[in-house]
């Protein structure tokens, strides 16, 4: 058993109480403005800008420190391509076949249906993992734990990132998804947690008109 090592806190700041109220309040009206999108341009994106919003993805916490996530950032047209085809035959299947009336009651103000144009025109579709267990070079395997919550607390960090650098995403959860495993080479014991469709807004983008449910509806103080 590895004995607990301890470091004084790194790179901490207290802050004043004015700027910390700032701070706050600036990254709530940042972060409130994030909007999932639909409509992609099919323009670039500056190189380097997604590795660092990936950076601040890998610094969510995790169960036991085990980091149980993989992302791979996909560019490639052809890999776009397949992806999409395999996304559009799962999804056409859930929209006439597995998605129950009360489902896709709760998806008609979206407006999504199984077309999924932007799986090729966005520049970067950037498809997230969830390690299972994790494997030494030995081939030994390792126990996670929390996987999936840590995944996602890693997603959200990444979506926070990718919006405060002015990209636009759309958290595409085609269903199953096992076909990301077998075209982007990913072993078993990843499970494909999202596809996090990544680039500039078009610019006649429309997003639905709904709202967020009030702030005390959704939090109390004890
Ligand atoms: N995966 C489908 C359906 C879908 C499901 C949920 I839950 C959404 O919030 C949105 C869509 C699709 O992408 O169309």
């Amino acid at each position: 058993m590895t004995k607990a090592r301890f470091i004084p806190l790194p790179d901490y700041r207290r802050l004043p109480d004015d700027e910390m109220q700032t701070r706050a309040a600036d990254f709530a009206r940042m972060i409130a403005t994030r909007r999932t999108v639909r409509d992609f341009s099919p323009e670039d994106v500056p190189p380097g800008v997604i590795d660092s919003c990936l950076e601040a993805a890998l610094a969510a916490p995790s169960g036991a420190n085990m980091q149980p996530w993989h992302f791979v950032v996909v560019r490639d047209a052809d890999a776009k391509r397949t992806i999409r085809v395999a996304a559009e035959e799962e999804e056409r299947h859930f929209y006439e076949h597995r998605a129950s009336p009360e489902w896709l009651a709760a998806l008609a103000p979206l407006g999504t249906d199984s077309d999924k144009p932007f799986l090729e025109t966005a520049p970067a579709l950037i498809a997230v993992f969830a390690q299972k267990y994790g494997v030494l070079a030995d081939g030994r395997k390792v126990k996670h734990y929390y996987p999936t919550e840590s995944v996602g607390l890693a997603t959200g960090f990444l979506i926070a990132a990718l919006h405060n650098a002015g990209l636009a995403t759309l958290t595409h959860t085609p269903s199953p998804m096992g076909f990301l495993n077998d075209i982007l080479g990913r072993p078993k014991n990843e499970r494909p947690f999202l596809l996090l469709v990544t680039g500039y807004p078009a610019d006649d983008a429309k997003v639905p008109d709904i709202t967020r449910r009030p702030f005390a509806d959704q939090v109390d103080y004890v």
